[in-house]
């Protein structure tokens, strides 16, 4: 992996968009840096920035006043310039799109390959100097291989795209556009199972009903007789086949029979399909259901898994492996000796997992880093080069804004929103969480359209035909967009501050213990050992994060590990008041944050 680094810490878009532009014309095709707290004026100092801060009352107001340059108005809630300094590498900020339910293009209410391509701009325009856009530099896009159902993980062509989402040129047009914007595409593989539609069920189900009485099964006359685990006698995750006495393993529906990925066959299969996608130009895969490869034991299916990575490493050592390994993190760290990239932290997903806990102020937010800790060491037994993959929904789960209720709900909602941002690895994030989506219960609810505008507005999605009426009270993107208030761009700061300090994503955690107390924590973290290129600045940050009701202060000078941290980098609030740095006293409001940087 090539670092396309650069720094740009220069007060005005336009100076940001002069060098761009030269960049751009060198052909370095990553190019999504942002800077979406996007004040104009320089504040390399916290001097500066307190400065601007005692103004920033005022600010909220002069926000919606057309007057100010654009680049002022997208987050006026702060007056922080964030530097620009995005890495190439796989430490990114992932934005998890349900095809189906995103956005429409040709008006049938099913969303669409075309309908994403439309939509980009809106996940990252890969232009600095417009703040109006998410910051995401990466997509993860669910199964768009044809298939009997919506959602689409019974997959009857892992060749091909679903005519309801479109074909594979517009599957190279997706990915031509947005490695333009420097976001990379990854796309859903289900090898666990196969759709019963899929051709290979359908032979070894025509060759077993046309087996004579008594005889065995043989690969020779019927190779795909061996993909699947066939089976005289009924057992567990088993149904039967209609009309003859066999039994085929199926764990999650009986229209996905489970494949045997033992079979070298099978692997080569897996192979073959990965090929195809890598050579289109695809960045990497999010493996489905892991656990399941062999259910109840994970030390076989990691060994189902590893040829795969070994496939896909050795045709594109830079494609890009997550693995979906739904257990506690004891158990799923195994999969990491495939040497799959990374796997999804479920301990710190769902609505009583240790981000939604943390955001409801009902965990010390120091156990919320610890727990990062000690989940590095488990982690890097197995892979030394591992790369978490944080995330606290997706598509099998109730979404996060639902999990909050009160006056602090919103405020929550935002704050989970951070401590998933804040996490090392490669940050998910599930469509619409950054609109605090509502939707819980039965599956389809958790797969609603994202709400663009009002209902029957252009690209609007009908969303899955069982889905039940959802109010998405948080409002849509048009509601949220120009209000600086709005969970929406809440989150585009968050992503922003991730984007702008690159040590957040990739750095070590430790805990300054003696400035933290019951409800903030403050951490170091440390990226030095990651990023190769000694030309990137703030490469240690310090973190502080307070989940109280009231607002903290803290004496910096009573830690000699935070010496020299003395400049105010970002400042993430879920309301009016702004962390503060005065001197060696850093005060943090309710539910803020603040990041720290080496004085300059
Ligand atoms: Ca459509
Ligand atoms: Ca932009
Ligand atoms: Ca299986």
């Amino acid at each position: 992996m090539i670092d396309k680094n650069f720094l740009l810490k220069f007060g005005t878009a336009a100076l940001i968009s002069s060098l761009i532009v030269p960049l751009d014309a060198c052909g370095n095709k990553t190019k999504n840096e942002n800077n979406d707290s996007s004040a104009s004026s320089s504040t390399q100092s916290s001097d500066t920035f307190l400065d601007e801060s005692v103004s920033n009352d005022a600010s909220t107001d002069v926000s919606s006043d057309e007057s100010v340059s654009s680049e002022a108005s997208a987050d006026a809630s702060s007056n922080t310039p964030l530097p620009v300094n995005v890495i190439d590498d796989a430490y990114r900020t992932t934005y998890e799109i349900f095809v189906y339910s995103f956005y429409d293009s040709d008006g049938d209410g099913i969303g669409d390959l075309q309908g994403v391509i439309n939509k980009l701009d809106y996940i990252n325009d890969g232009d600095a100097s417009t703040t109006d856009d998410l910051g995401c530099n990466e997509i993860w896009l669910m199964p768009i291989c044809p298939s009997t159902t919506y959602h689409k993980y019974d997959v009857i062509d892992y060749c091909d795209v679903d005519p309801e989402y479109g074909t594979i040129d517009d599957y190279k047009e997706l990915l031509t556009e947005a490695h333009k914007r420097g976001i990379r595409i990854i796309n859903d593989m289900v090898m666990n199972h196969s759709s019963t539609q899929h051709k290979w069920f359908k032979e070894a189900v025509d060759y077993l009903k046309n087996l004579p009485e008594g005889a065995e099964p043989d690969s020779a006359e019927c190779p795909y007789v061996d993909y699947y685990h066939f089976s005289k006698e009924a057992q567990t995750g088993y149904e039967k086949l209609p009309g003859i006495d066999w039994y085929y393993e199926c764990r999650f529906w009986s229209e996905m029979p489970d494949l045997d990925l033992d079979n070298e066959a099978v692997q080569q299969e897996f192979a073959d399909i990965a090929k195809f996608w890598l050579e289109l130009g695809c960045d990497g895969f999010r493996m489905d259901a892991l656990t399941a490869f062999t259910t109840d034991d994970i030390a076989i299916s990691t060994d189902e898994l590893t040829p795969f990575v070994k496939a896909v490493k050795g045709l594109n050592p830079d494609a890009y492996i997550v693995g979906e390994a739904w257990t506690n993190s004891a158990s799923y760290a195994k999969f990491y000796a495939s040497g799959i990239d990374s796997l999804f932290d479920f301990d710190y997903s769902g609505s009583e997992g240790t981000i939604a806990k943390c955001a409801k102020g009902k965990l010390n937010p120091t156990k919320y880093v610890q727990q990062q800790i000690d989940e590095d060491e488990l982690f890097s037994a197995y892979n030394a080069n591992y790369i978490n993959a944080p995330f606290y929904t997706n598509h099998d789960m109730a979404r996060s804004a639902g999990y909050y209720t009160g006056k602090t709900a919103t405020q929550s909602t935002k704050l989970a929103g951070a401590l998933n941002l804040l996490m090392s690895g490669n940050a998910f994030i599930y469509y619409g969480e950054e609109l605090g989506m509502k939707g819980s219960g039965k599956d389809e609810n958790k797969r609603a359209p994202m709400p663009w505008d009002s209902e029957g507005s252009e690209g609007m999605t009908t969303g899955p035909k069982d889905i039940d009426k959802i109010n998405q009270s948080n409002g849509t993107y048009a509601d949220q967009k120009d209000d600086p208030d709005s969970i929406f761009n809440y989150y585009k700061k968050a992503i922003g501050i991730r984007n702008a300090y690159p040590a957040i994503a990739r750095g070590k955690c430790s805990i300054l213990d003696s400035l933290s107390g019951n409800r903030f924590a403050v951490w170091k973290k440390d990226a030095t050992s990651v990023i190769e290129n000694p030309d990137i600045e703030d490469q240690v940050v310090i973190i502080i994060l307070n989940n109280d009701k009231e607002s903290v202060e803290i004496d910096l000078s009573k830690d000699s590990s935070a010496d020299g941290f003395r400049s105010l980098g970002a400042s993430l609030s879920t309301g009016a008041d702004e962390a503060v740095l005065d001197g060696d006293i850093l005060t943090v409001p309710s539910f803020g944050i603040a990041v720290l940087t080496v004085s300059e």
